[in-house]
């Protein structure tokens, strides 16, 4: 068998496109390098011709996007001497917190929405031994506060304001590319805090440029951790498409919502972090932002689930509920190649997964005969 390289994660993988030295020692999960699925039965369902790839970012090490950002964030915290983390989470960022922190050899600390996140990603917080701080209030007083205590306390807050995280989150555009030999036409993410789809797009848009270099206004978010500055775009970059959930759509108010709700409570964010940077992504990229039901949003999840064999979380289907509504419409037209990123996997929340599911589970005698007619009773 020829030799090939241990994948050892994203800052190995990307490092010269990275803020990371020489002698960096790395805090790495192996995460990145994800699948990106070609949906085979989904596309002939809307009756366009499109080719629509998902990128699976629940097959993350702690089952989601946040591991990207998490393993620059806290790789940097280390490599300036922080002794302890600190977020304000709808759930994935403090299950990523708490497993880098593990793997590090420092503390957590995790705000979160009291009775307002995910099973599974609870499970993650404490099994990873972070300190869970429930809050009676929302992700966005959660991140007020960290804000705050993050002035005077001796903690590196690793929300998507500390610009390493969208850094690291950056290499899932570089993968995208890598795979398909160019940018999709669009790309749709679900949007919460804004982060992710920033800094897409700054990966897009480094890419894309004739040297390496940052080239989007957006990038200013970089705040320098760019290695360059100017260059000419000379690739294609794609359309960004971001959706949110109804309940919680600031982008389509035009305006903070103060009291945000939804069953896909990771994007349960009224007041999000990367609003102008987001803003200016969807201008220069010449996207838009969209809102989704949750009914649309659970009959995407079931979708994928049901027709492709891929189980994400209720957020994450936001992005294909929103692309199937614009290839139907044709603001998404035939002929284009569309990415959903789907950012979370569907065991993080088995509750509403449970919950919404139709499927009976049936409980009979344990004897052949039983069993036999069940078979009989339900082949397609
Ligand atoms: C599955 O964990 O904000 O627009 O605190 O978990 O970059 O905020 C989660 C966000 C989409 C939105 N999908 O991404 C948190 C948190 C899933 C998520 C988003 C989140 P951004």
């Amino acid at each position: 068998m020829p030799f090939r390289p241990r994948y050892t994660g994203l800052i190995d993988k990307y490092r010269d496109r990275l803020p990371v030295h020489d002698d960096t020692r790395i805090i790495s999960l192996g995460e990145g390098n994800t699948p990106l699925i070609r949906l085979n039965n989904v596309p002939a369902q809307t009756g366009k011709d499109v080719d629509i790839y998902v990128k699976y970012e629940g097959l993350n090490p702690t089952g989601s996007f946040k591991d990207r950002g998490m393993t620059m964030a806290v790789t940097k915290a280390v490599e300036e001497g922080s002794r302890a983390i600190i977020c304000a989470s709808t759930g994935n960022t403090s299950a990523a917190a708490a497993a880098y922190a593990a793997r590090a050899g420092i503390s957590a600390f995790v705000l979160i929405p009291d009775g307002k996140i995910a099973m599974g990603k609870l499970a993650q917080a404490m099994m990873h031994g972070a300190v869970v701080i429930q809050i009676k209030g929302n992700f966005d007083a959660g991140m007020q506060l960290v804000k705050e205590v993050g002035k005077d306390a001796p903690v590196t807050i690793v929300n998507s304001i500390n610009p390493y995280r969208l850094q690291g989150q950056k290499t899932a555009a570089f993968e995208i590319i890598e795979e398909l030999g160019r940018a999709p036409d669009f790309h749709c993410l679900p949007v919460g805090n804004a982060g992710n789809i920033t800094a897409h797009w700054i990966g897009y848009c480094e890419y894309s440029s004739a040297s390496g270099d940052h080239v989007t206004e957006a990038c200013a978010f970089c705040q320098g951790h760019c290695r360059f500055a100017g260059g000419a775009v000379v690739g294609n970059r794609p359309k960004m498409v971001g959706y949110q959930a109804a309940g919680s759509a600031p982008f389509m108010r035009g305006e903070m919502v103060d009291n945000p709700e939804t069953v896909a409570t990771a994007i349960r964010i009224g007041h999000p972090q990367s609003w102008d940077q987001a803003w200016k992504v969807s201008e220069e990229s010449g996207g838009w932002f969209d809102e989704c039901s949750d009914e649309e949003i659970l009959a995407a999840q079931k979708l994928l689930a049901e027709r492709e064999g891929v189980f994400c979380e209720p957020a994450s289907a936001t992005s294909l509920a929103g692309a199937l509504r614009d290839i139907g419409n044709g603001k998404i037209p035939e002929g284009s190649s569309v990415v959903c990123t789907l950012t979370g996997h569907g065991l993080k929340d088995p509750d509403t997964a449970i919950k919404q599911s139709t499927t009976p589970v049936m409980t009979v005698e344990a004897t052949l005969e039983s069993v036999k007619s069940v078979i009989l009773d339900n082949l397609a």
